[in-house]
C-alpha cells in the first residue's frame, strides 16, 4: 500500500489556515529561520526493520493486526512513514531477521518508496536453526574459537548482504557477558572480542564504518563485554578510523549523563551515530521523547555545537536511527511520533542563542547559561516542524494524517488481522 501525495495534500488542506498562523507566530522570533527550515528539510533518521510489528515482553506479545509479512511489506510500511514525514528515507536491517535474498528487487522496491539502506546488523544474541555451535555463553568473546569463528563468518555474511543493498556500515551488538561472578576472566573475554572484530573490520569494504554498540546489562545480568562507552571507545579506537561508538539512548544505567558522553565522542571523531529510544527504568525500547524529552535535547543542543565545531554535516555524518518496540501501539504511529520527538529536539537545540550561551558559560553566569538553554527548550517549535514537511512534500500532521486516510484499517484488510512481523 502506498499513500499517494494528492491525499495527504488534501488533508494538510483542511489545517492550513491554523497552521500559517502558528508558523507565523514562532517564525517571527526565528533569527535563523531558512536555516532552521533547510536543515530540518535535510534531516532524516532510519527506521529499523524490527520495528514494523507489535514488540512484546517474555510475559506476552499482543498483535496489532495488519502487521508486515515479510521484508517487502516491511518496506512498503517505512514508505508510508516516509510520505508522511518525508524524514525516514531509510530501513536498517537485522539479519537474519530480514534476509534480502533478491537484493536487487528489493532495492528497487525501497527506490520505488523514497528509501535506501542504512546500516546492516547482525545478531549472534540468538541461536538459528540448523547453527553449529551456540552462543549460549557468547559469541565473539566466547573461550572456544569455533564459536567465534562462527560468530565473525556471520558478520562477514551480514557484510556481504549490506553491500548488495549500498549499506555502508555493520552495526555490532554483542549480547556477550556473564550472568555470576567468576563465570569469566574479563580481560581474555575482552581481549577476544577484540580480536574477533579486527577480523570483522579487516573485512570491510573501504567506505565502510564499524558502528560498536554498548549496553550494561541484558541478558547478561553480572557483567557485559561491551558494557559502556569506555569499552566501546578503546575497542573502536584500537580497531581504527572506521570504527566508533554508537549510542543506544535506552543502553545507560540510570541518571547517567548521557550528553556528556555525545560530546566526548562526538570532540574524538569517534560518534557513530544514535539508537533512538527513551526509557525509564532500563532498555525499555520507549517511543523518543516520552518519557525524557529535555534530555533528548540536552543530546541535540551537543550535536549542534560540537558537530557546527568540526565542520560535520548534520544531516550526513554521523547515523540517526530508532531503535524502540512497541507493545501496546500501532508501531507506524509509534515510529512517527518518535521521528517528530527527534525533529523538535534537533529544532529546539538549533533555536539556541549560542554566542550568548558561549559568553554567559566564559563569564560563569549560571542562571543565564540555564535560561538560553530553557528558552530554547520551551519554544513550541512543532510549527517549524509542520513547516518543513509541508515545503516537503509531507503531512502537517503525520499521525492525525494516518489516522484520517485509515491506513491501519487498510493494512488490517490487505494482511489479515493475525500477523506476525519478526524482530523484537
Ligand atoms: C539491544 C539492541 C541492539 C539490537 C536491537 C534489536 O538491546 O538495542 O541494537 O540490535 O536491540
Ligand atoms: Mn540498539
Ligand atoms: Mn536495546
Amino acid at each position: 500500500m502506498q499513500i499517494e501525495k494528492y491525499k495527504i495534500d488534501e488533508i494538510n488542506q483542511q489545517h492550513l489556515a491554523k497552521h500559517r498562523r502558528q508558523f507565523e507566530f514562532v517564525a517571527a522570533d526565528v533569527a535563523n529561520l531558512d536555516l532552521v527550515l533547510q536543515k530540518l528539510g535535510a534531516f532524516n533518521i532510519a527506521i529499523p526493520s524490527w520495528a514494523l510489528g507489535t514488540g512484546g515482553t517474555r510475559f506476552g506479545r499482543f498483535s496489532g493486526g495488519g502487521e508486515p509479512r515479510s521484508l517487502e511489506e516491511k518496506i512498503e510500511d517505512v514508505g508510508v512513514i516516509h510520505a508522511l514525514n518525508k524524514s525516514s528515507n531509510s530501513i536498517s536491517l537485522h539479519i537474519p531477521w530480514d534476509i534480502p535474498e533478491n537484493a536487487a528487487s528489493i532495492k528497487a522496491l525501497a527506490a520505488q518508496v523514497g528509501l535506501h539502506f542504512d546500516a546492516v546488523n547482525s545478531n549472534t544474541f540468538q541461536d538459528q536453526p540448523n547453527q553449529k555451535h551456540s552462543y549460549k555463553y557468547g559469541s565473539l568473546h566466547h573461550v572456544d574459537k569455533a564459536v567465534r569463528k562462527q560468530a565473525i563468518e556471520h558478520n562477514i555474511e551480514v557484510i556481504k548482504y549490506g553491500v548488495q543493498l549500498d549499506s555502508k556500515a555493520l552495526s555490532v551488538w554483542l549480547s556477550d557477558g556473564s550472568n555470576f561472578p567468576g563465570q569469566l576472566n574479563f580481560r581474555r573475554a575482552f581481549q577476544n572480542t577484540q580480536e574477533s572484530l579486527q577480523e570483522i573490520y579487516d573485512a570491510l569494504p573501504d567506505d565502510w564504518k564499524m558502528w560498536i554498540e554498548y549496553k550494561p546489562y541484558e541478558p547478561n545480568f553480572y557483567s557485559t563485554t561491551i558494557g559502556d562507552w569506555g569499552q566501546s571507545y578503546l575497542l573502536a579506537s584500537k580497531l581504527g578510523a572506521k570504527a566508533s561508538t554508537l549510542v543506544d539512548l535506552g543502553h545507560h544505567l540510570q541518571g547517567t549523563n548521557i550528553e556528556q558522553i555525545v560530546s566526548i565522542l562526538l570532540m574524538e571523531g569517534k560518534l557513530a551515530g544514535f539508537h533512538f529510544n527513551d526509557s525509564k527504568y532500563g532498555d525499555d525500547d520507549l517511543t523518543v521523547g516520552s518519557i525524557n524529552p529535555y534530555q533528548l535535547f540536552l543530546i541535540f543542543n551537543e550535536l549542534v555545537e560540537g558537530m557546527d565545531a568540526r565542520g560535520m554535516n548534520h544531516a550526513k555524518d554521523i547515523g540517526w536511527m530508532i531503535d524502540a518496540s512497541h507493545n501496546v501501539k500501532d508501531p507506524i504511529e509509534d515510529l512517527l511520533q518518535s521521528v517528530q520527538a527527534i525533529k523538535i529536539a534537533y529544532a529546539q537545540a538549533l533555536l539556541v542563542d549560542k554566542n550568548t550561551l558561549v559568553t554567559a558559560q566564559n563569564n560563569n553566569d549560571v542562571t543565564l547559561a540555564q535560561e538560553i538553554l530553557q528558552t530554547a527548550y520551551r519554544t513550541d517549535v512543532r510549527p517549524l516542524i509542520a513547516e518543513a514537511s509541508l515545503l516537503a512534500g509531507g503531512s502537517i500532521d503525520p499521525v492525525g494524517t494516518y489516522r484520517k486516510l485509515n491506513v491501519r484499517a487498510n493494512l488490517i484488510k490487505e494482511r489479515g488481522l493475525k500477523t506476525v512481523a519478526t524482530g523484537l
